[in-house]
């Protein structure tokens, strides 16, 4: 009963599983927020793990000493988790020592819970949190009205200069004194520059705001040590881990021992029920990869790669929102520079098999669903070993069908080339059929 295979249970499921599998080998993966995770991460998220239920944690805290994560005894709620409490161990060490944290919860099932378990923690319905726009960079769970979080706190939001696009410290500042938030979000979904979380701090400390950073998009960078580290300056980071640190797909709180227990009890039992083991194991996997020498160089690479792709399509005559990147990822003001819409943007490359998202960039006059933008990132691609000279090659296909208009033609041969530039990248080591 055990035994059976997925081609011989479920056929289709298994045609869909090759044909994702030859969509992510034979495309060009540009979008900010993806990566490949390796083989070994995906073997702990498929392993037996996901059969265990463990409600609770693999620690005890006394009441009197709550902030101290004892784990002589457990704080689980069922029998049998001496094994995944290990691995759950594991994770958590990890992560702690990765980014120097005082406490780590792996648990959040995505990021937009990890957020949530903070904002339970510290703000109540009503109360005033500043987060940084959606249409200038931030997250939807950051304050944006159709989310649990703009319906439920009431959010003043913040943004980027006009001028610049970079965020300005002294308008923030302006905002959090009139505002008096009890809590500034700070992180970003679309942001190609460093952020200043010491300046974030200062200004949370004038008007006695807690800080909570969602580093989501620049974990894996923070983590190889090449963008400064939000943990000495927020009581609260929160991330993802399937981003740019390259885990499974999942989240995570840090956050310092006098909000740990708080933490905790908002995860579980506040937001969630069981926690997905299997994907805690796979979190324990990514990070102890995080840990090891080639994850720094492959950190500088994804830079190193996103600054050739923005100056190379600069250099096309595409207008960069703030002129470039000091990250993983870019604007690129496709409305600016060719007159045509995001939308229209990631159709016409989705057609030659590069796949890009849409984005608002600052001041946006299009929705959100068509956009004047379309976000880059260099993540997955350089996940595969592609280097400086590929993405000068990408950054001439992405700039052969912009301008193509659709021709038909002109798609094809790009089509040829993405294919023959990722059989010189493999990717896994699928069985491909066909
Ligand atoms: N959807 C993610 C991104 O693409 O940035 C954020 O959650």
């Amino acid at each position: 009963m055990l035994n059976r295979d997925l081609k011989s249970v479920d056929p289709e499921i298994s045609r869909l599983m090759e044909e994702e599998a030859k969509r992510q080998t034979f495309g060009l993966e540009l979008i900010a927020s993806e990566n490949f995770v390796s083989e070994a991460v995906l073997q702990a998220v498929g392993s037996v793990m996901t059969n265990k239920y463990a409600e609770g944690y693999p620690y005890f805290r006394s009441k009197d000493a709550p902030e101290v994560t004892d784990y002589s005894r457990n704080g689980r709620y069922y029998g049998g988790c001496e094994v995944v409490d290990q691995a759950e161990k594991l994770a958590i060490e990890r992560a702690m020592e990765i980014f120097g944290a005082e406490h780590a919860n792996v648990q959040p099932h995505s990021g937009s819970q990890a957020n949530m378990a903070v904002y339970y923690s510290v703000v109540k319905p009503g109360e005033t949190v500043m987060g940084m726009d959606l249409s200038h960079g931030g997250h939807l769970t950051h304050g944006s009205p159709v989310n649990f979080s703009g319906l439920f706190f009431n959010i003043v939001p913040y943004g980027v200069d006009e001028k610049t696009e970079t965020l300005d410290y002294d308008a923030v500042r302006t905002i959090a004194k009139k505002a008096a938030p009890k809590l500034i979000v700070v992180g970003a979904s679309a942001y190609p520059r460093i952020i200043d979380f010491k300046a974030f701090k200062e200004i949370a400390d004038e008007v006695g705001a807690q800080v909570m950073v969602d580093m989501a998009h620049i974990a894996g960078l923070i983590a190889a040590g090449i963008h400064p580290n939000p943990v000495p300056h927020a009581s609260f980071v929160t991330t993802t881990t399937h981003k740019t640190l390259r885990g499974p797909r999942g989240g995570m709180v840090l956050c310092t021992k006098e909000w740990a227990k708080e933490i905790d009890m908002k995860v579980f039992p506040g937001i969630q029920g069981g926690p997905l083991m299997h994907v805690i194991a796979g979190k324990a996997v990514a990070f102890k990869e995080a840990m090891e020498e080639g994850f720094k160089d492959y950190q500088k690479q994804v830079v190193k790669n996103a600054k050739t792709l923005a100056e190379s399509l600069m250099e096309k005559g595409y207008r960069l929102v703030s002129g470039g990147t000091d990250n993983h990822l870019m604007l690129v003001d496709v409305l600016a520079s060719l007159e045509i819409s995001g939308k229209k943007a990631q159709s016409l490359l989705g057609q030659a098999e590069i796949t890009v998202n849409k984005n608002t960039i600052p001041f946006d006059k299009k929705s959100p669903f068509v956009t004047s933008g379309v976000r880059l990132g260099t993540p997955a691609l350089t996940t595969r070993g592609m280097k400086e000279a590929e993405m000068k090659t990408v950054a001439r296909l992405i700039d052969d069908v912009l301008r193509s208009g659709g021709d038909e033609e002109a798609i094809t041969r790009v089509r040829n080339e993405v294919r023959a530039l990722c059989e010189s990248f493999p990717l896994y080591q699928y069985k491909l059929e066909g």
